[in-house]
């Protein structure tokens, strides 16, 4: 249909005028209207429900990359300024650019990276916060949670359930990193935090290394569990395993066209996620491999193990970010970006998000 001519007539040109002076002057009193019920804390939903109900995904959080070669310098230097007793926690966090002041790297998660040094202890506490440690650098420190002890070595993936005791120490040569994964914001959202330090800094160690894990880590569990909880009782999934079953399932099958191969770390008690509220992951594309983009609602967050190559990220607002990836870097891909991975050497990546709350909601989503 053509648009009617409104300069052909004088008539039509009045018509057109006093129609948009009467627009202006609804829109005026519509502005009046808002103003005048503002003191009442009242807003019209009107004026804001297609942002309320994004048809897609529409994230603040942005794509990101922390070179692990930027990173270290300013974490090592960090060692020179406090204590791990006196931080309580030696942290560097990964806040995600479009989240400001947030100290989140998703809008869900929080990542940092924490240092050890040697001689030092990082005092015991708890909270209802779950926490994840992924070894970034070094070994010999040890991580203990409820009374036993873990040694850390680099890929490492180890688990702080919610409102256990937890401290670590370092009695060996060199710097630990690792990088803390947490719920944070998760819990703030939900004014669901708690948290008590312990009387003393170190706890006192009341079984074995490895006691526990092995309980539970050979398709085996004690019928009566001493601690019943919705996360795994394994708290160590020691790389060198992980390494291992990421192989033999490359000699079982082919690698997924949008995730190489792709291992989920489970609770062995109840076969779903090791964390409730986050799901963690460990993936090798093969040298010379490139993924189809892969889209879903749980943002991810990657650290780099082995290999080299590249993310490739288009966000949900068309945004292209191209990061060259190196061992210990860490990557963030939003809510419902497009993530492909191309593999110069053969690339293994660890990765968390917090598809477990989404898919207990029945929001999680993928792009078939
Ligand atoms: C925490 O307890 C640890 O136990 C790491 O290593 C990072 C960030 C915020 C709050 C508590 C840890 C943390 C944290």
């Amino acid at each position: 249909m053509n648009a009617p001519d409104l300069k052909s007539t004088g008539a039509s040109a009045q018509n057109a005028a006093s129609a948009n002076s009467a627009i202006e002057h609804t829109a005026q009193q519509r502005k009046n209207y808002y103003s005048s019920i503002k003191d009442q804390q009242l807003f019209p939903l009107w004026e804001v429900l297609h942002s309320l109900v994004p048809q897609q995904p529409n994230s603040p959080c942005v794509p990101a990359h922390w070179a692990y070669a930027n990173v270290r310098p300013k974490l090592i230097e960090s060692g020179s300024l406090i204590t791990a007793q006196e931080a309580i926690r030696r942290v560097l966090i990964l806040e995600n650019p479009g989240l400001p002041g947030s100290c989140a790297i998703t809008q869900s998660l929080y990542a940092g990276l924490q240092l050890i040094l040697p001689g030092e202890v990082a005092p015991a506490h708890r909270h209802t916060q779950s926490a994840l440690r992924f070894i970034v650098e070094g070994e010999g420190a040890y991580t203990a949670v409820n009374g036993e002890r873990t040694t850390m070595r680099e890929g490492d993936f180890i688990i702080t359930p919610s409102w256990t005791w937890h401290d670590h120490g370092h009695e060996q040569q060199d710097p630990v990193v690792w990088l803390d994964g947490l719920d944070i914001p998760m819990i703030r959202f939900f004014d669901a935090g708690f948290a008590e330090n312990a009387a003393r800094d170190s706890q006192i160690v009341e079984r074995a290394e490895g006691a526990t894990d092995s309980l539970y880590s050979h398709g085996l569990a004690p019928v009566k569990p001493r601690h019943q909880s919705a996360t795994s009782p394994i708290f160590n999934y020691p790389y060198t395993r992980t390494r291992e079953v990421l192989y033999r399932l490359s000699r079982e099958e082919a690698p997924d066209s949008k995730h190489g191969y792709l291992l989920k770390y489970v609770n062995p008690l109840t076969g779903h996620w090791a964390i409730p509220t986050m799901a963690t992951f460990m993936q090798w594309c093969p040298k010379g491999f490139a993924s189809q983009p892969s889209q879903s609602t749980d943002g991810r967050i990657f650290s780099v193990v082995e290999g080299s190559g590249i993310a490739k990220i288009k966000s949900a607002q068309g945004q292209e970010h191209s990061f060259s990836l190196a061992p210990r870097d860490v990557f963030v891909v939003p809510s419902w970006a497009n993530l492909e991975l191309i593999a110069h050497q053969d690339l293994i990546v660890f990765s968390y998000s917090d598809r477990p709350v989404q898919e207990a909601m029945g929001v999680w989503r993928e792009r078939q």
